[in-house]
């Protein structure tokens, strides 16, 4: 079988790693992993190797190589695992909305909360353009486990590219402690208590590097 590997940043910082590697272990695709620290001079020139926009994840398939957190979630939902995204066409519309209005949106959310899994900032960022982000996040969150989520704990029910897409967000409200509705607590919940997320938690909690200021 085609040797698959995907190159992510360190685990404690970058969300976008997080998103299209949860995605993989989640869809049940062996791949080894490639972890390239960042913020450090050599950092840049190690990524270029690999992934032609100088960011990671990137995913390498044998001779193809795919950059882009959500083109990768794509890449695997469409080669190994279709069940990624929600099997209705409607709900699939919808997963495919939210999923990328946030990989597009959230630029408060972004510079003012950025993800830093193992660090505790209670309060720290909120700002009324992060609060409005935060009421828009909470209201996909819940209109999602109300409208197409009965059938699990996730967004759609099982777990789907959208959860990939909102994992790092879970994170972020842990962090700087967001309060949540019952419905989004319980969400975060679910998203948390994924062994996949635990093992990502594990290996942030017990990276060495440090960055000071990330998005
Ligand atoms: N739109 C890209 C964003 C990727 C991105 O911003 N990656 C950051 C790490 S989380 C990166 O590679 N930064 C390069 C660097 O810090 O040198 C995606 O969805 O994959």
């Amino acid at each position: 079988m085609t040797q698959l590997t995907l190159v992510i940043g360190n685990k404690n910082y970058s969300s976008w790693s997080l998103r299209a590697w949860l995605a993989m272990k989640q869809a049940g695709v062996t791949f080894a992993e490639m972890r390239i620290p960042l913020d450090t001079p050599t950092s840049h020139q190690e990524i270029r190797r690999y992934s032609p926009s100088g960011q990671v994840p990137v995913l390498l398939h044998g001779d193809l190589t795919v950059w882009e957190s959500l083109a990768i979630c794509e890449y695997v939902a469409e080669v190994f695992a279709p069940g990624l995204w929600p099997q209705g066409r409607r709900e699939r519309a919808i997963a495919r909305s939210i999923a990328h209005e946030m990989h597009g949106d959230f630029i408060n959310l972004r510079q003012k909360m950025p993800m830093d899994c193992r660090a505790r900032y209670p309060g720290e960022g909120m700002k009324p353009e992060l609060r409005a982000e935060i009421d828009r996040i909470t209201s996909i969150l819940r209109e999602c486990r109300t409208q197409f989520g009965a059938d699990g704990d996730f967004l759609f029910g099982k777990f789907t590219v959208a959860d990939a897409m909102f994992a790092p967000v879970v994170s972020r409200f842990i962090t700087y402690d967001v309060k949540l509705g019952e419905i989004e607590t319980a969400y975060a919940q679910a998203i948390v208590s994924l062994p996949a997320m635990q093992d990502w938690l594990e290996a942030a909690a017990n990276e060495v590097e440090h960055i000071d200021t990330f998005f």
